[in-house]
């Protein structure tokens, strides 16, 4: 059923605390935790609980979750003191997706290029 944990994702390990990760935040929705290769001095992860593939799949059927992603994102940003940040949701493997349930990266703590390769 759509947003249900799936025995081959990694992200849903992480939520099931079977994967350790470094959280930093979590709500009945979602969870956020540290990218294990940082690419900015911040770099969060902050997921749904619910297992969907990508984040057009998550707002599509779960809109206020997609809302608290967001929500999240920016709340990490201001635990992290990063005035200014990036939010990338990479979607599709050709735009750099290798794992697929639906994760905003939040990036900070640097000077940020436009455009991103
Ligand atoms: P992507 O947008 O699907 O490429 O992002 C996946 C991210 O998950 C990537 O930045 C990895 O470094 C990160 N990650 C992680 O934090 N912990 C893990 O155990 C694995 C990947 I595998």
């Amino acid at each position: 059923m759509a947003g249900e944990a799936q025995s081959d994702c990694l992200f849903c390990k992480i939520v099931a605390g079977e994967v350790p990760a470094t959280v930093v935040r979590e709500t009945e929705t979602t969870v956020a935790f540290r990218d294990i290769n940082p690419q900015a001095p911040t770099h969060v992860l902050v997921i749904p609980k619910a297992h969907y593939p990508d984040a057009a799949s998550l707002a599509a059927a779960e809109p206020k979750i997609a809302a608290d992603v967001l929500r999240e994102a920016g709340e990490v940003a201001a635990d992290e003191k990063s005035e200014s940040y990036r939010i990338v949701f990479n979607t599709g493997s050709g735009a750099g997706q290798t794992v697929f349930h639906a994760h905003a990266h939040v990036l900070g703590g640097r000077g940020l290029q436009w455009p991103p390769g």
